[in-house]
């Protein structure tokens, strides 16, 4: 009937994406009022959070509209059966966002933790390999997309262990208020960004579950992923010295 006939293309998808596209222009406008008072420099923090957010919101606006997505070929398994010839609504827009939004993510946090530049923009560098994998992967129709998938794994373990590890380390020398902040805000993100190659499988990787769906995960993972998290860091940040972090 060509409205719903089968779980590859979003028929209810846009009303999610254009409610969190609202929460992310709100965001947005919260974190840029609160830059605006806050004069000291590490109002920089407000201006990546802010930045997250308005990207996110620009992203949202363009899913809830149903752009930024292509066709791809999948097989598509129900009850002991595989149909062929089906293709599944892919967002490239997504990854667009995740290329811009997850390296000034992790500056946030490595920035708090006053990570030396030359860490930064490695760590910074993996991810955007992780990304890319991850884009790769969701547009090819072979069995090779679990290869980049599991590339971009290895890059998220690489990162992880560099934040969890190193950057924990150096951010408890800060002193009590910069370690708290950091183990708050560096758990969030572990944890959240381990859900993001769960959702992939499920969606762009093994077509598991309806676009529909991916909407609701990949919608819930951002929303916590950039305001809230932001908003943590932010709330964190309020008794410590910019001069500590070098700032
Ligand atoms: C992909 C697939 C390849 C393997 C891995 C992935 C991880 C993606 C992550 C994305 C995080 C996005 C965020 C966006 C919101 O702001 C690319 C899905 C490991 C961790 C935080």
């Amino acid at each position: 009937n060509g409205k719903s006939v089968d779980i590859h293309q979003t028929v209810r998808g846009s009303d999610f994406y254009w409610a969190i596209c609202a929460v992310m222009g709100f965001s947005t406008l919260a974190f840029l009022i609160l830059a605006m008072k806050k004069a000291r420099p590490d109002r920089i923090f407000h201006y990546i959070t802010a930045s997250v957010c308005m990207i996110a919101f620009i992203t949202y606006f363009t899913m809830a509209a149903n752009l930024g997505w292509t066709p791809i070929d999948v097989e598509f398994r129900r009850s002991r059966h595989t149909v062929s010839g089906i293709n599944r609504e892919i967002f490239y827009v997504r990854y667009i966002d995740w290329f811009i939004t997850t390296p000034l993510l992790l500056s946030n946090l490595l920035l708090t933790a006053a990570m030396p530049w030359p860490t930064i923009l490695w760590v910074l560098l993996v991810d955007e390999v992780m990304i890319v994998c991850g884009l790769v992967g969701a547009l090819t129709r072979t069995r090779y997309k679990w290869g980049y998938f599991a590339f971009g794994c290895a890059a998220l373990m690489y990162i992880l262990y560099q934040l969890v590890w190193e950057a924990r380390r150096h951010a408890n020398a800060l002193g009590r208020d910069v370690g708290r902040t950091f183990l708050i805000c560096g758990s969030l993100l572990s944890f959240l960004w381990l859900l993001y190659p769960i959702s992939w499988g499920l969606c762009e990787g093994g077509n598991y579950i309806a676009p529909d769906s991916e909407a609701v995960f990949y919608g819930v993972l951002d929303f916590f992923a950039k305001p809230i998290f932001g908003a943590l860091l932010l709330w964190g940040h309020r008794n410590v010295d910019p001069a500590r972090l070098g700032l």
